[in-house]
C-alpha cells in the first residue's frame, strides 16, 4: 500500500514536470486558472420534479470556467459517484500538445474511477464561447455540463462592442434515468426513449405536475430551484449573450420576445453580423449574440426556447427578459411564444447559410484538399437493435476498419429499404499528418419512410470551415462548385440537415486521435461517430494518469 502511494506520487510528479517542460515559457507566463471539482449524484429539481442529478460541487450546470487566451487551466476533478466512472471533455478547447486530456472516455483516457482524481491541464489558446461536459455514457443526459468563457487577451478588441456579458445555456430534461435509458436503446428493439419531458434555459424549467406527483412530494411547483431564469437588465443597454446548447436530443430555436438579435461569434469565430427574431442553435454549438434593451421598460419579456427540427412534444422553456429589478418576480403580461414551425428546415437552412466568417477575421482555407471522404448517416439495426452508422459502419470497439466511401451511385437516400443493417468498426480513419481532408456528410432516409432527421456533428481537436450546405444528393461535380471560399466561417459543430449534405475541410494538423460525431448523445451512444489519427508518432510520452487504473497498473508502471 505504502509502496502503491509512493509509486503515485513519483509518477504524479514526473507528471508535474512533463506538463511544466512541454508548455512554452510564455504560455506559463500567462495566468494559471485553478478549479477543484468534486462530481457526485444528488436530488435536484430543475424542473420542479425530483430527481438524481450529476453535479459538479453540488451544482447542475456545473460552475463556469473562466480564463483568458493563453491561460493554462487545471481541473482537479474528483468522482464521489460510488458506482459510476467520469471523463470531461473541453468542447472546442484543441488540445494542441495535451490530446490526453481532451476527456473522451475510450478514445483518450480511461475513465476516472469512483475514488479517483484526474487533473486535466491544458492551455485555451484562442478567446470565445465553449463548453464543457462529460464524455462517458448518457452523463450529459445526467447533468454533467457547463461553459468555459475565454476572453481576449489584454489589448485586443472584438469586433463589436456591448455593455454586459451574460450566458444562457440550454438543455433538455428527461425524468426517467439514464440507466434505463441505456438499457432500452441497447438492448430493446422497439424503444425509442422519446422527447424530453421539459426545456431548461441556465438549469430551470418548468414541469406541469399531476395531482398525484403532486401529492407523493416528488414534484413541488414552489420549490425554489425551479423559479424562472431572470436576465436583469439595464434599459438602453447592450447585452453580449452567450448561448451554447448541450441537449441530449433537441435542436432548438432560442428567443427574446420584441428584441432582435445580432449574431457576432459562433463557435469561437467572429461572425459577419447578422440579425435576427430567433437563433436556431444544435447541440454542440455556441453563439453570441447581441441584444440592446430598447423596449418599453415598464413591463418585462419572455425569454423563450422551444423544439424544432422534430414534431416537439415538449413545452416552451421560459426564462425572464427583466428591466424592472424591483419587479424581479414579475411575469410578462403576454403568452410566450410556441416558436417557428419545428419542420421549417427552410428557415434553419438560411441561417446556417447566413453564418459567414467576420470580414477582418477571414481565415482562407486550403484551396484543395487531399482526401474527400463522404460519410453517409443512416439509421440501420445490428443483430435487430437499431444504431446510427456512417458508411455502414457503426461506431464500436471493434478491429474493423471503415470506408472512405460508399455505393454513391446508386445509394437511393431516400428509400428505407436499403438500409437495414449496419457492421460495428473501430471507425479509425488514418490521416496524413497536416494534410488537408474535405469531409462530405450526406443524409439519407432513417428506418422509418419518408423521414430523415438532423444531425449536429462535432470534431474534437479542429475547427473546420464550412464550404457548403445543401439539399439532395452531393454531386460532386456541381456541388463542388458552390463551395463558399471566400468567407467560409470555422466552427467545430455544424448541423447535417434532413435529406441534405454539408461540405467541410480541415487540416489534419493537431497530432492525435480526435473523435468526429453526431452530438445529439442518444445517437452517439448508438454508433453515430467516426475517429481521426493523425500525427500519432508525434505526440511524445504519454501520461500514466490516461492509462488505466487499478493497483496492478500502478505496480508495473515505470
Ligand atoms: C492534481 O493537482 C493538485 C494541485 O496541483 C495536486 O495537489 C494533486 O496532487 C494532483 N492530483 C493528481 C491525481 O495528479
Ligand atoms: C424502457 O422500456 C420499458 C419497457 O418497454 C418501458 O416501460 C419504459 O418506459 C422505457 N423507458 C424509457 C426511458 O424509455
Ligand atoms: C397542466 O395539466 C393539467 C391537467 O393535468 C391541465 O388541466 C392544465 O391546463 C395544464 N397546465 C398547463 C399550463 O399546461
Ligand atoms: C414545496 O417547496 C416549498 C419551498 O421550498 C416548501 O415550503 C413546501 O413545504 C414544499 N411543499 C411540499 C408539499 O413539500
Ligand atoms: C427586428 O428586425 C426586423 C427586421 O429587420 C424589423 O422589421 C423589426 O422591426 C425589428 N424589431 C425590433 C423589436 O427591433
Ligand atoms: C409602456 O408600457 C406602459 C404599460 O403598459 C404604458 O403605460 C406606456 O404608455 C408604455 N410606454 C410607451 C412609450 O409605449
Ligand atoms: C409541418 O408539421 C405540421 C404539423 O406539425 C404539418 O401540418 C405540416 O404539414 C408540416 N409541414 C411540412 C412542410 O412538412
Ligand atoms: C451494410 O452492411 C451489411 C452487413 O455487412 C450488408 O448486409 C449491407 O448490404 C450493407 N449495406 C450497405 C448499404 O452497404
Ligand atoms: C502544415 O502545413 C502548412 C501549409 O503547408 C504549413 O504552413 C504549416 O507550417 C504546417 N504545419 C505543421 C505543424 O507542419
Ligand atoms: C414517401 O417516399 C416515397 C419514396 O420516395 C414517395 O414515393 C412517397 O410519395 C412519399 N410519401 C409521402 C407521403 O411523402
Ligand atoms: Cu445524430
Amino acid at each position: 500500500m505504502v509502496e502503491t502511494l509512493q509509486c503515485r506520487r513519483i509518477l504524479t510528479s514526473l507528471l508535474a514536470l512533463y506538463i511544466l517542460f512541454s508548455i512554452n515559457v510564455q504560455t506559463v507566463m500567462a495566468g494559471t486558472q485553478f478549479y477543484d471539482w468534486e462530481v457526485r449524484y444528488a436530488y435536484k429539481s430543475p424542473d420542479c420534479y425530483k430527481k438524481l442529478g450529476m453535479t459538479i460541487n453540488g451544482e447542475s450546470p456545473g460552475p463556469t470556467i473562466y480564463a483568458q487566451q493563453g491561460d493554462t487551466v487545471v481541473v482537479k476533478l474528483t468522482n464521489s459517484m460510488t458506482t459510476e466512472n467520469v471523463a470531461v471533455h473541453w468542447h472546442g478547447i484543441r488540445q494542441h500538445e495535451t490530446p490526453w486530456y481532451d476527456g473522451t472516455e475510450g478514445v483518450t483516457q480511461c475513465a476516472i474511477m469512483p475514488g479517483d482524481t484526474f487533473n486535466y491541464t491544458f492551455v485555451v489558446d484562442r478567446s470565445g464561447t465553449y463548453l464543457y461536459h462529460a464524455h462517458y455514457g448518457l452523463q450529459i443526459t445526467a447533468g454533467l455540463y457547463g461553459f468555459i468563457i475565454v476572453s481576449v487577451p489584454n489589448g485586443f478588441s472584438e469586433p463589436f462592442v456591448y455593455d454586459y456579458d451574460g450566458s444562457i445555456i440550454l438543455k433538455d430534461l428527461y425524468h426517467s434515468s439514464t440507466y434505463e435509458q441505456a438499457t432500452n436503446l441497447s438492448f430493446k428493439a422497439n424503444s425509442w426513449i422519446g422527447e424530453p419531458q421539459s426545456l431548461l434555459i441556465n438549469g430551470r424549467g418548468r414541469f406541469n405536475c399531476s395531482a398525484s406527483e403532486v401529492n407523493s412530494g416528488v414534484c413541488n411547483a414552489t420549490n425554489p430551484e425551479c423559479s424562472p431564469y431572470f436576465l436583469t437588465v439595464v434599459p438602453e443597454k447592450t447585452y453580449r449573450l452567450r448561448i451554447g446548447s448541450l441537449t441530449s436530443l433537441s435542436a432548438l430555436s432560442f428567443e427574446i420576445e420584441d428584441h432582435n438579435m445580432t449574431v457576432v461569434e459562433a463557435d469561437g469565430s467572429f461572425v459577419e453580423p447578422f440579425v435576427t427574431k430567433n437563433l436556431y442553435i444544435n447541440s454542440g454549438e455556441t453563439y453570441s449574440v447581441l441584444v440592446k434593451a430598447d423596449q418599453n421598460s415598464s413591463r418585462n419579456y419572455w425569454i423563450t426556447t422551444n423544439v424544432v427540427s422534430r414534431e416537439p412534444s415538449t413545452p416552451t422553456g421560459l426564462a425572464i427578459f427583466n428591466y424592472n429589478p424591483n419587479y424581479h418576480y414579475k411575469f410578462p403580461p403576454t403568452e410566450p411564444t410556441t416558436g417557428p414551425l419545428w419542420n421549417d428546415t427552410d428557415s434553419q437552412l438560411d441561417q446556417s447559410q447566413a453564418i459567414k466568417a467576420h470580414h477582418d477575421f477571414v481565415q482562407a482555407p486550403p484551396p484543395i484538399s487531399d482526401r474527400v471522404i463522404v460519410l453517409l448517416n443512416t439509421q440501420n439495426l445490428i443483430n435487430g437493435y437499431p444504431h446510427w452508422s456512417a458508411n455502414n459502419r457503426s461506431l464500436t470497439f471493434d478491429q474493423n476498419p471503415p470506408p472512405d466511401t460508399y455505393d454513391i451511385e446508386n445509394y437511393d437516400i431516400y428509400d428505407v429499404s436499403e438500409n437495414k443493417n449496419a457492421i460495428s468498426s473501430n471507425a479509425i480513419y488514418r490521416i496524413g499528418f497536416n494534410t488537408t481532408v474535405d469531409i462530405i456528410l450526406q443524409n439519407a432516409n432513417t428506418m422509418k419512410a419518408n423521414h430523415s432527421e438532423t444531425h449536429p456533428w462535432h470534431m474534437h481537436g479542429h475547427e473546420f470551415w464550412i464550404l457548403g450546405y445543401g439539399s439532395g444528393k452531393f454531386d460532386k461535380v456541381h456541388d463542388t462548385k458552390s463551395y463558399n471560399f471566400i468567407n467560409p466561417i470555422m466552427r467545430n459543430t455544424v448541423p447535417l440537415y434532413p435529406y441534405g449534405w454539408t461540405a467541410l475541410r480541415f487540416r489534419a494538423d493537431n497530432p492525435g486521435v480526435w473523435l468526429f460525431h453526431c452530438h445529439i448523445e442518444f445517437h452517439f451512444y448508438m454508433g453515430m461517430g467516426i475517429v481521426f489519427e493523425a500525427g500519432v508518432e508525434k505526440v511524445g510520452t504519454l501520461p500514466t494518469s490516461i492509462m488505466g487504473c487499478g493497483k496492478t497498473k500502478d505496480m508495473i508502471r515505470p
